[in-house]
């Protein structure tokens, strides 16, 4: 039996830990036997949108990209989980609207605070953009506008990933998709 389609897609902040916990999403929907299509960051920038800047058209055309390869999925039964920032509210509505004419849509906010993201900052990336190295930094000199529509709101703040995971996990459940 063909199942109903979704995606999940995480926003967040660099270093929220939406990456983190979006794997171990992953991991959990596909034990839960469903066929699961991780739509991870860093291979997204590396190939879907390869030679792509963090202009806001750029970051629009990134987030356009993910939304209609996870509606595509979705649309065949899939499950798709993808954790861009996607800081702009009418771009993941775009996607929204896009995955919703063939399934269902579950938003994560990834809410864990700017300092505590610069605190870690696992990549030094927040360090540079303090320094002016790096133009138009999320959250520093760029903007995150964040969601009102978020399904589910998560702050990784001295939070375990796997227990931020299992949050979601018991969402999906709750909701019926796994
Ligand atoms: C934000 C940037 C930037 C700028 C490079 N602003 O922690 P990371 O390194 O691995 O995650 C960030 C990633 C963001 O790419 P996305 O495709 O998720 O962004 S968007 O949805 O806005 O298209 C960070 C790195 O790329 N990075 N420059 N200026 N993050």
């Amino acid at each position: 039996r063909t199942r109903r389609g979704l995606t999940v897609l995480f926003t967040g902040l660099s270093g929220s830990g939406k990456s983190t916990v979006a794997r171990a999403v992953a991991e959990g929907i596909r034990r839960s036997g469903r066929t699961l299509t991780l739509l991870d960051g860093d291979v997204v920038r590396r190939m879907l949108s390869k030679g792509l800047t963090f202009s806001r058209e750029d970051r629009d055309m990134n987030v356009r990209r993910i939304g209609y390869v996870a509606a595509e999925i979705t649309r065949h039964g899939g499950v798709a989980v993808c954790a861009p920032i996607a800081p702009y509210a009418a771009t993941r509505a775009e996607v929204r609207a896009m995955v919703e004419e063939n399934g269902d849509f579950f938003l994560v906010h990834v809410a864990t605070p700017l300092e505590e993201c610069e605190r870690r900052d696992r990549k030094g990336l927040y360090a540079k953009a303090r320094a002016g190295e790096i133009p138009a930094f999320t959250g520093i000199s760029d903007p995150y506008e964040e969601p009102a529509d978020a399904d589910l709101v998560l702050d990784t703040t001295g939070q375990d990933p796997a227990d931020s995971a299992a949050e979601v996990l018991t969402a999906l459940r709750a909701g019926g998709w796994l």
